[in-house]
């Protein structure tokens, strides 16, 4: 058995028993697809990375990629390149492809649980695979002949990037200096130096397009400082024949070196250098406009949604690793008998605390999963164009509002509770005999890249919130509400609902106060520090109460289906369900009450202390 362990059982839970996914498909651009198709997806997936894809994870971890300074190449080892293979064979890069660039026709919920499965396999084959995608926003932005690229890009296999970062700029983006000169031709010459740039260089593809925030410059071009000045230019890694596609010379975008890194060492994290060695960097303008950042943020959120999902996959495949070995690990014995010596010796999972920290590991990685599946919930309106003017753009707000939690609850939550499935394997857990050495390893970066969780913070609250009126946050406070009024349960988690209110109460409460703080910086602006301390706090107990709310809600699903007497086979699911549920709302909610009254009373103290004496 390979390291990965799946659980297709939640995922099609999720996506047909919760959200009826299945009541959307078959029509408009879904009508290629039905319920049978999209299980069939997850199926055979499954079996893909189970086997192929996941064989390859700890040999692509010891021995990483080679980086060539003399010819600016690197070399991927055999066994990754084995499993990227077998995922481009299977065709899976049309999993999240539009039909007319020939897509499955399936909806972003089935695509994102289809992508856990490879996710949590073996993420960076996801990352390898993001040339097709990339190809979708040139396709969407790009002028008539910059369309046919986008084709050529997903018929020729090729990889793509996005290159925002540079040493000086990394969270501020708009303090990027690569500049973008303007030629006789129409065409740019960029020239700088970009870093920690994702699968720049890599063996397994014959092309990559790069797409990159620079600064343009050339006659009539106001120069502006900050993002709004950057725009977006495709820089490909050989020049191509614009109707063919036939590779040329190679352009002057070279990767000078790659980075030795604590976790996803397959993943090629490169510098890339623009002009500064013989050959001009040519470049085009995407869609001939100056909108840099806002189409960059196309890709961001498409990206951001990947790093969050990758997070809870890998956390679900850590979890499900230490219940396995905890169902198995003998020592010690029951806490009841714990003076009699002679008393029988039990596995682990007899322990209190043992089942504490397993029970916490299955809320977050199925809590997270529901709501990163509820997320996707509306990318799926909006991928279909269902509804009126005023629900599509309620489900782009509700889609915005939830993606730093998606990325940012989903990475703290996976890396705070992966360490926590080491744990439950005692000594072993820290050997490379087990995989969750690595998993802590591999997951650390998603709390990083894509923006730091105090980025999706205040992504969260100024831009989300703050901007947005409240307005997508008060429809999912209405959704909140209406579950906690409802009588889902049957009258059996009466207690939990109450627990939940109180938990929706103190979220309100800590926003009231950050908009408290904001509404009074403007005759105090140090007091917008006040919230500068607490965006982080807010964000993380807005996932909590979501997913205390998603798990609840899934308990009551479980109910019905086990009153309506359920399989054998299925019992134990949905009694898990129960117990999770109930066992969330009763052991973390309640804290939300302690992180309220935090809130309420910031200070700006923290912001006086001398920096000497921290
Ligand atoms: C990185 C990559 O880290 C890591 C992994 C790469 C993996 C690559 C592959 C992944 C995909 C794979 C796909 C494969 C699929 C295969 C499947 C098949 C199997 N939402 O607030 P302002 C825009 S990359 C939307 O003033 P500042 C907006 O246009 C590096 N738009 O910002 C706005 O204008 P307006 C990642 C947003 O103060 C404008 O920006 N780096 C949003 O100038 C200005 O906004 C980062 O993420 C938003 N949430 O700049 C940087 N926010 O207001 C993190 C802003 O008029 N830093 N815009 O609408 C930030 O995000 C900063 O907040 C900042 C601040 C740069 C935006
Ligand atoms: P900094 O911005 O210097 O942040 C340092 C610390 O300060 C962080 O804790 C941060 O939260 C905090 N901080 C910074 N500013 C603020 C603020 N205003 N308020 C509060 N706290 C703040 N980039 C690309 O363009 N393309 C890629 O493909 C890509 N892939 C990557 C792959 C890897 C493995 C890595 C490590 C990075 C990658 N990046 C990529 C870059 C990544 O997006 C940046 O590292 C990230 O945006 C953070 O920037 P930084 O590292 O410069 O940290």
């Amino acid at each position: 058995m390979g390291h990965y362990k799946s659980n297709v059982r939640d995922l099609e839970f999720n996506l047909f028993e919760v959200l009826g996914v299945q009541d959307r498909l078959g029509k408009g651009v879904l009508a290629e697809s039905d319920e049978e198709t999209a299980r069939g997806v997850l199926s055979e997936l499954n079996n893909l990375a189970t086997g192929p894809l996941a064989e390859s994870y700890a040999d692509a971890d010891r021995n990483p990629p080679v980086y060539d300074p003399k010819t600016f190449s690197v070399t991927i080892p055999e066994s990754f390149k084995k499993s990227y293979r077998a995922l481009v064979d299977g065709e899976w890069w049309r999993l999240g492809l539009t039909n007319d660039l020939g897509g499955f026709g399936l909806p972003p919920t089935v695509q994102w649980a289809a992508g856990e499965l490879i996710l949590g396999a073996n993420a960076p084959l996801f990352m390898y695979l993001a040339g097709p995608n990339f190809a979708m926003i040139v396709d969407k932005n790009g002028t008539e002949e910059q369309k046919h690229w986008a084709r050529l890009m997903i018929e020729g296999g090729w990889g793509a990037t996005m290159v925002l970062t540079e040493p000086d700029a990394g969270s501020d983006v708009g303090a990027g200096r690569t500049k973008a000169v303007l030629q006789e031709d129409g065409s740019w010459h960029l020239d700088g130096v970009k870093r920690f740039i994702t699968s720049a260089e890599n063996d397994m593809v014959d092309n990559i397009m790069h797409l990159v925030l620079a600064r343009p410059e050339g006659p009539g071009i106001e120069s502006k400082p900050g993002t709004k000045g950057l725009s977006l230019f495709l820089v490909p890694k050989y020049h191509f024949d614009g109707e063919t596609g036939e590779l040329g010379e190679r352009n002057g975008a070279f990767v000078t070196n790659i980075e030795h890194k604590m976790g996803i060492k397959v993943s090629t994290t490169c510098e890339l250098t623009f002009g500064q060695h013989g050959t001009p960097a040519k470049g085009w303008l995407l869609g001939e406009v100056h909108n840099g950042i806002a189409q960059m943020f196309q890709v961001i959120e498409y990206a951001r949604m990947m790093v969050g999902t990758k997070a809870i996959a890998t956390l679900s495949t850590g979890y499900l690793n230490a219940l396995e070995y905890a169902k198995e690990r003998v020592q010690g014995s029951d806490l009841p008998n714990m003076l009699n010596k002679a008393a029988p010796r039990v596995t682990i999972t007899h322990h209190p605390d043992v089942r504490r920290s397993l029970m916490l590991q299955k809320a977050y990685a199925e809590g997270m999963r529901a709501v990163y599946l509820y997320t996707a919930s509306f990318q799926d309106q909006l991928w279909t164009g269902e509804g009126d003017e005023e629900s599509l753009k309620l489900a782009h707000g509700v889609n915005d509002l939830l993606l730093p939690i998606v990325k940012g609850v989903g990475s703290e939550r996976a890396t705070e509770q992966l360490v926590q499935s080491l744990q439950t394997l005692g000594g072993s857990g820290f050997l490379q005999d087990y995989p969750i050495e690595q998993y802590i390893r591999d997951a650390k970066i998603d709390s990083l890249y894509e923006g730091t969780t105090a980025i999706q913070s205040m992504d969260f609250f100024f831009r989300k919130i703050v901007r947005d009126k409240g307005k997508a946050l008060a429809y999912l406070a209405g959704e909140i509400t209406k579950f906690i009024e409802s009588d889902a349960g049957n009258g059996r988690l009466k207690n939990e609902r109450a627990l939940l209110k109180q938990a929706l109460e103190d979220t309100q409460g800590m926003l009231g106060a950050l908009i408290g703080y904001l509404t009074s910086s403007q005759e105090d602006p140090q007091n917008v520090n006040k919230v500068g301390q607490h965006t982080v706090r807010l964000l993380m107990s807005v996932g909590d109460l979501l997913v205390g709310w998603q798990l609840l809600n899934q308990a009551g699903v479980a109910i019905t289906k086990l009153d309506d007497g359920a399989s054998a086979k299925d019992k134990p699911f949905y009694e898990g369900k129960l117990a999770v549920a109930s066992f969330f709302a009763k052991t973390v909610l309640p804290e939300l009450t302690a992180r309220r009254a935090i809130v309420e009373a910031a200070d700006n103290a923290l912001m006086e202390i001398d920096e000497a004496a921290f």
